[in-house]
Formats: C-alpha cells, sequence, structure tokens
C-alpha cells in the first residue's frame, strides 16, 4: 500500500511571471495622505550618511521594490534607501518623521496583502543590509540576528549546529526574519513550534521617531511589567521598523518522516486528523490538506512550462494530506506511524499513501505542497483570502465560492473566455487555517462583486478571521470589522497613532 514516493520537481516557475499590475493608486479608491513631497535636500541629507550604492534613485531599481510578489499592488516610490547599521535606520526615521515624509519598510517582498510596496510615493526602507547574526547560544537555541537575514540562510546555519529555525514556509528564501516577525507568520509546522508570539523572545525596534526600542531580551520569562515586543509582531511596519529579533530554536529532529495520503471525503480529512493528534502526540510536526482542484492547478502550472512531475498518488483524490513527524528515534517514530498508517486505513479513512523514503522524497512531496500558492497564479491572477475557520465548515468555503462563481458561468479551466480558471482550497488544518485561491484569468468586477463580501460574511457568521497568517496590508485593511469589532480597532488606531503621531509608517493600510 504505502509505495514509495516519486520524485517531483516544482521549481522554476517564477521566471516567466510578467509586470502586468496598474498602480496601485490608479486601481482602487485611495487618496495620497498628507505627506510632504522628498525633494533634493532630502537627499542630500541621506547621502550625508549612506553609502551612495545603499541610495537609489533608478527607475529600475525601484521597479523591484514597486510592486509585490504577486505583481497586483504597484507603488510610485522615488527612492530606495538601504541602511546598514540600526543607527542609520534611526537617522533615516528620524529626518522622516521631522519632515513627515511617509515610508515603507522592506524585507524580501514576499508578503501577500499588499504591505510590503508602497501605495504612492513613500520611501522604501529595505532591511537586506542588516544581515548580520549576532550570536547563539548553543544550550538554550537562543538565537540573535538581524531583521534583514533571510530565513533559509538562519535555519541552515542552525542546522549545522543542530538547531532549526522554529519557523518553515514556501518563500523562505527570500523572506527575511524581520518581515516574518512583522506578519507574525505562521508557516508549515506551527502545529508543532507555536507562533512566533511564543518563540520571539526579543525585539530591537526604531521608532517612527528614531528613537530605539531596545527589547532584544534572550530571557524566556520576564514579568517587569508590559510586554512591548508583542505589539510589533504582527504590526506590520506599522509603528517601526524591527532592527534585530531573538528566538528560541527547537533541535533538530534526528528522524523526520513525511506521509502523503489519499482521502475521499472531508469528514475523513478530519477525523484523521484526530487520529493523528492521538496516535503521533509529540512527533506531529505538520498536518497539511490540499484539494483535488489544488494538486491539478499544480500539474496545469507545470505543463504550461513544459515540466512534467507524476502526482504523489496514482488516483487524484478529491483530499491529500502531507503528514510529517519529527522525532528524535526513528525506529520509535516509524512504529507510531505505522500503526497511525494501519489504523487509518483499517477505518476507512485513508485509501491510498506513500511514505517517502529518503530525504530527496521528503523534499518532492513538500515541492507538491508548497508550489500551490505560486501555481495558483499562473492563469493571469489570483484572488487569496487567507482565512481561519472552525475545521467544520472549513471547505464549505470553497464549495459555496466555487458553486457562485459555476452558477454565473464565470468559472471553467477549459473556456478561456471565462474569467476564472479554477477555485481551490489547502491549508494548514493543524492550525485551522484554510488558504482560498480563486484563480483568474483576469481581475474583473464581476467576479469581485461574487467573491466579496460573501468570503467575509461567511467568515463573520462562522466567528472566523479574515487574515489567519498573511496580516491586513492593503488588501484587508477594508475588511477588518468581519473579525474585530469597533472597540477593538479604535484600540488599534490608538496603539498606532502613540507610536507614530505623524503617520509616516506604512500608511493605508494595516489599520485605517
Ligand atoms: P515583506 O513582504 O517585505 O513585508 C511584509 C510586511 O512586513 C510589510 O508590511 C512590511 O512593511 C513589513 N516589514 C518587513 N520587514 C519589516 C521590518 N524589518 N520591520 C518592520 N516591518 C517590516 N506567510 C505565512 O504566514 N505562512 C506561510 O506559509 C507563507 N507562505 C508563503 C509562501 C510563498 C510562496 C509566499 C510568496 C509568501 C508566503 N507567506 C506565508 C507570506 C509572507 O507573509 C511571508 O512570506 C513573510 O513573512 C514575509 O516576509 P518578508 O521579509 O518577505 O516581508
Ligand atoms: C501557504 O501556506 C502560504 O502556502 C501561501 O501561506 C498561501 O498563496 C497562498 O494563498
Ligand atoms: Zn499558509
Amino acid at each position: 500500500m504505502f509505495r514509495l514516493a516519486q520524485r517531483i520537481k516544482v521549481s522554476g516557475l517564477a521566471s516567466s511571471r510578467s509586470v502586468r499590475s496598474l498602480f496601485t493608486a490608479d486601481k482602487y479608491p485611495v487618496k495620497r495622505g498628507n505627506y510632504s513631497e522628498l525633494n533634493a535636500e532630502d537627499i542630500k541629507y541621506f547621502e550625508s550618511f549612506l553609502n551612495s550604492k545603499d541610495l537609489l534613485t533608478d527607475k529600475k531599481d525601484l521597479d523591484a521594490v514597486n510592486v509585490d510578489w504577486m505583481q497586483k499592488y504597484r507603488g510610485q516610490s522615488k527612492l530606495l534607501l538601504k541602511p546598514r547599521s540600526v543607527s542609520e535606520v534611526s537617522k533615516i526615521l528620524k529626518h522622516c518623521h521631522d519632515r513627515k515624509l511617509a515610508v515603507v519598510p522592506q524585507g524580501g517582498n514576499t508578503g501577500l496583502v499588499g504591505g510590503s510596496v508602497p501605495v504612492f510615493d513613500e520611501i522604501v526602507i529595505s532591511l537586506a543590509n542588516l544581515n548580520k547574526i549576532r550570536k547563539f547560544d548553543d544550550v538554550s537555541g537562543t538565537l540573535t540576528v538581524d531583521a534583514g537575514v533571510i530565513l533559509q540562510t538562519a535555519d541552515e546555519w542552525l542546522r549545522e549546529r543542530g538547531y532549526i529555525f522554529p519557523l518553515d514556509l514556501g518563500a523562505k528564501g527570500s523572506c527575511q526574519i524581520g518581515g516574518n516577525v512583522a506578519t507574525n507568520a505562521g508557516g508549515l509546522r506551527l502545529l508543532r513550534y507555536g507562533s512566533l508570539h511564543g518563540t520571539v523572545l526579543g525585539i530591537e525596534a526604531v521608532l517612527p521617531n528614531g528613537d530605539i526600542f531596545n527589547g532584544l531580551s534572550t530571557l524566556r520569562k520576564d514579568n517587569t511589567g508590559l510586554d512591548l515586543k508583542q505589539l510589533f509582531i504582527g504590526s506590520e511596519g506599522s509603528i517601526g521598523i524591527i532592527t534585530g529579533v531573538s528566538v528560541l530554536c527547537p533541535p533538530k529532529s534526528n528522524s523526520v518522516n513525511v506521509a502523503w495520503l489519499g482521502l475521499d471525503s472531508y469528514e475523513a480529512v478530519q477525523k484523521t486528523f484526530k487520529l493523528a493528534k492521538n496516535a503521533l502526540g509529540e512527533i506531529l510536526s505538520s498536518f497539511e490538506c490540499v484539494d483535488r482542484a489544488s494538486m491539478e492547478v499544480v500539474d496545469a502550472a507545470l505543463k504550461k512550462h513544459d515540466m512534467e512531475a507524476q502526482q504523489p498518488l496514482e488516483s487524484m483524490h478529491p483530499y491529500q494530506i502531507l503528514i510529517e513527524t519529527s522525532g528524535s528515534n526513528s525506529e520509535h517514530d516509524e512504529q507510531k506511524l505505522n500503526a497511525f498508517l494501519e489504523n487509518s486505513m483499517e477505518n476507512e479513512l485513508v485509501v491510498d499513501g506513500v511514505v517517502a523514503q529518503d530525504e530527496g522524497q521528503i523534499q518532492a512531496l513538500w515541492q507538491w505542497r508548497e508550489g500551490i500558492s505560486e501555481s495558483s497564479g499562473k492563469w493571469g491572477g489570483v484572488y487569496k483570502y487567507d482565512v481561519s475557520l472552525p475545521l467544520p465548515v472549513m471547505w464549505d468555503l470553497v464549495k459555496a465560492v466555487e458553486n457562485r462563481l459555476i452558477e454565473r458561468n464565470l468559472q471553467s479551466k477549459t473556456d478561456s473566455t471565462k474569467p476564472v480558471y479554477a477555485t481551490i482550497g489547502y491549508g494548514h488544518i493543524g492550525d485551522g487555517n484554510l488558504h482560498l485561491n480563486v484563480c483568474v484569468r483576469e481581475y474583473t468586477k464581476e467576479v469581485e462583486d461574487v467573491l466579496e463580501p460573501f468570503v467575509f460574511e461567511f467568515i463573520a457568521k462562522h466567528n472566523g478571521s479574515v487574515s489567519a497568517e498573511h496580516g491586513v496590508g492593503f488588501q484587508k485593511v477594508h475588511a477588518l470589522q468581519y473579525s474585530k469589532d469597533a472597540g477593538a480597532l479604535k484600540l488599534i488606531k490608538e496603539v498606532k497613532d502613540m507610536f507614530d503621531p505623524h503617520g509616516i509608517m506604512n500608511p493605508y493600510k494595516f489599520i485605517e
């Protein structure tokens, strides 16, 4: 029953993405705030302390930082600054605060809600040059890094020392730890290692007026007043620029297993999750679910690029799950996994499956899962919803959205005159987090009207969240009322205003 996984490759899709977006300011009803305009004196001031190659005004340098990963949002910034020290960040922000110049902090620019790029002419402050690993305590596993360290770099560095970073996600090769903390990224193993609100021990940040908040503690316990660092986790560049992070890292597991399983119903997915929690207990490190449409989209995206890959399973089951275990004793872990797999088959929950036999196969299975996000945009565009919902109704949302699109004759895989190519669902079942992606050939008002406010109303009705892990950014700032009441939103705005009285930090986003 448990065949060997085939080697699959999903990489190499990125190259063909073309720049196609209009300016955000022309696409959406948004008005420039009452900010100053950048002038020659400002540039002269920045030149007085920044290296010339860290101050960029060329169109080609700005094009890359003005547009987001999805190529959906496009700003019009005329200046990119790449400070190399905390004190340079501080001087930049102090000047912008005094002059009332708006700014956008930018990490790896992999955010999925339009938060990392300007809307109008905000100055882009990239953290790419703050990229040093500062220190590591080999006993406690506490790592302290500059905010611009790439997630994968930190993880590889840690693995050489017998540890791992407690966060992992598909954009790890580009996203920065500062960006991860600023978005409170969830990722593929939150189920096991918890949220950054738990693993981040300290934060250093520059406040909008240039003051430096030194909260770079490495203590696990510190009950001396309010835990201010928490305000920066998930703050999306709205209250300051994170320049340093210390984080508690777990030891690298000696034994990792990955299984890919086929199931015939969503009911079976839920029962299998319950079974996995009980049978695998402390070694369960990921429980991801993808639907058939998601797998078809990855497959079709590969074919579009003349690449072939064998699906993990022989049949296209309506639901497929990836289960990962991470433990310290391979014999013990395999016994537990096998017992779980036998049990799930005996109970007729799992109908087919493969277990990876080596590291290459583990990676290949993960690529099927991680490749969905990028593949979904290959038909011209994609509406991305990242929602928290109670598990029993999670896929009801996917079905309801697809039915609405089909009923209105807007979705077809084969008829290229229809705006929608496919509606897919996948996500982190273990965290109650669904990714609903509507893959479109073009962005149209008609499709948008079918999707919104329907999706948000569905979420509100089930007390879910309109943003489980990607944040608010520009995209969801108008949808917050579906997840937070007026009192909570007022409080968030008051905190933002207290830190940033001139509103220069990442305007038009996060909170209105
Ligand atoms: P950016 O995109 O550059 O910025 C994101 C936001 O943070 C912006 O508002 C920006 O202003 C702010 N910011 C960035 N750096 C700083 C800083 N130093 N100080 C203050 N503010 C800052 N997210 C998940 O949660 N889980 C996933 O599984 C996941 N998978 C992904 C897979 C792919 C293929 C892609 C493209 C994205 C994925 N994301 C996921 C979304 C994204 O949130 C993460 O990639 C990541 O956390 C963003 O980091 P970044 O450095 O690219 O930040
Ligand atoms: C994932 O889990 C990411 O793959 C991206 O959070 C989801 O692109 C998306 O919608
Ligand atoms: Zn995700």
